[in-house]
């Protein structure tokens, strides 16, 4: 296929070169681009008309749909009132309402909430906070951390460390983070093929946190850091009474432990974090995504009072934390979150993300028996499918697959040999049967073999 000659009113094939997009197959999209034009409620609008219904809720970030008028609203007038103001010794009132108010959101409103602008940095800064909290209160020689294999934790330099995705950790191998043990990931098809929500099968693997602790000693480590749910490697579901063994190992071991939610907080599962939906209580959550809707970049952590205590130290005239970005607190991120967190409240969204759930489950499971489909897993609002690979071409079903989906009006995720969808919590039971009915199409029409 060569590049369409009017690719879009405002471009030539040769504007597209100077954008290196990050994790693209940069080649193959500058001669078959996918530009999106708009977006509103759960669909977005292509360049050149086609409307396709938004599968993933943007990258997981976009539960409420595009541009719901009150988050315009919103930024609009914060935009108007107060661009920018510095959070480095000056603060503005509705970035600590909005910290009170995410920590009560989560049911822990003691916590303390530390604002950064992506999930990368939040997962950076909880393992800072955990390292230099030990160090803190004078365990200095906790400093290793557990990760998980599969794990995305974000692209900086302490998250592709405890991430578990090779791809993202090989070519920056001697920049990593000395000191890091995986645990080993939760999905062993043979166990656990076609299940639905979590899988019965894969408690003792939580038991490797024993054998970690035991070969380094307890007394070096300062905390596990692990995807409640794993999500963007592909919907990996935590085996039944998994997330609360690794809780009551990391406790009698003085271990804390982080729960990365970037994908999990804000209702994905149905309940306000993964924490609630699982009952296990973290000692620090990592968010970013969902909490404004992605409007404006917005992270942040969690971090219980006792941890945030113990920096609380010294003379009152110094800083206790060395850490924080020029935009912690953006007053356009804060504006986009107040709103989001009303929108929230006033539409029952993580309620309706619950009600939603087994529609989509139901939905998905329907495609068990379509060609090419070796597992289908769920959670909350989240599915994925995987597909035999093409042989001698990895990770190229999936994106025949998807590349057909969104000619049937679906834009749904790919990675490597997998299929994920996580729908917008506003979408009907109509547009999420749609969406898997595009899948199916979809799976109908690529080749075989
Ligand atoms: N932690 C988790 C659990 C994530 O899922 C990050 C950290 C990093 O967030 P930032 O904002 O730095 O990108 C993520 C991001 C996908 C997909 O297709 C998933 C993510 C990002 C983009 C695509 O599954 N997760």
């Amino acid at each position: 296929m060569s590049i369409p000659e009017s690719l879009h009113p405002d471009l030539t094939p040769a504007d597209l070169r100077a954008w290196w997009m990050p994790f693209t197959h940069n080649r193959y999209f500058k001669t078959h681009p996918r530009l999106i034009e708009s977006g509103k409620g759960a669909w977005y609008t292509l360049a050149g008309g086609q409307r396709v219904f938004d599968g993933l809720s943007g990258l997981w970030c976009s539960p409420l749909g595009h541009s719901p008028e009150a988050i315009v609203t919103a930024v609009q007038r914060q935009v108007a009132t107060l661009d920018f103001s510095p959070s480095f010794q000056m603060g503005h009132p509705a970035a600590f309402s909005l910290a009170a108010r995410i920590a009560k959101f989560a049911g822990r409103p003691d916590d303390r909430v530390f604002f950064v602008n992506s999930g990368s940095e939040a997962v950076d800064t909880a393992l800072k906070v955990a390292v230099a909290w030990h160090r803190a209160r004078g365990e200095a020689s906790r400093t290793r951390i557990i990760g998980r294999e599969r794990a995305y934790h974000g692209v900086g330099m302490g998250g592709i460390s405890v991430g578990g995705i090779p791809a993202n950790r090989k070519m920056f191998a001697p920049l990593m983070i000395p000191g890091v043990d995986h645990l080993p990931h939760t999905w062993d098809p043979s166990q656990m093929r076609f299940s639905r929500g979590q899988p019965a099968w894969g408690l003792h693997l939580a038991d490797e946190l024993e054998r970690i602790v035991a070969l380094h000693d307890a007394s070096n480590i300062a905390a596990v850091i692990l995807e409640p749910m794993q999500g963007s490697t592909g919907v990996i579901v935590p085996p039944k009474g998994y997330l609360e063994r690794i809780r009551e190992i990391c406790t009698r071991h003085g271990i804390l432990l982080i729960f990365d939610e970037v994908i999990t907080g804000f209702g994905r599962l149905g309940a306000p974090f993964g924490a609630d939906y699982f009952g296990v209580k973290p000692d620090l959550i990592t968010f970013a995504k969902a909490v404004n809707n992605a409007t404006v970049p917005l992270g942040g952590v969690l971090v219980g009072s006792a941890i945030h205590d113990a920096f609380m130290t010294g003379p009152e005239h110094l800083i206790e934390f060395f850490h924080g970005y020029t935009y912690s607190g953006h007053p356009l991120a804060v504006a986009a979150a107040h709103a989001t967190l009303d929108e929230f409240e006033r539409g029952g969204l993580v309620e309706r993300a619950r009600r939603l759930a087994p529609v989509l489950e139901e939905a998905i499971h329907g495609l068990r028996d379509e060609p090419q489909v070796t597992d289908i897993r769920n959670l909350g609002l989240a599915a994925a499918i995987d597909v035999a690979p093409v042989p001698g071409k990895p990770a190229l079903r999936a994106f025949q697959v998807f590349e057909r989906a969104l000619e049937f009006g679906l834009l749904a995720r790919f990675t490597g040999e997998t299929l994920v969808l996580a729908p917008p919590f506003i979408s009907t039971e109509d547009e999420i049967r749609a969406a898997v009915d595009a899948l199916r199409r979809a799976l109908r029409a690529v080749p075989t073999g």
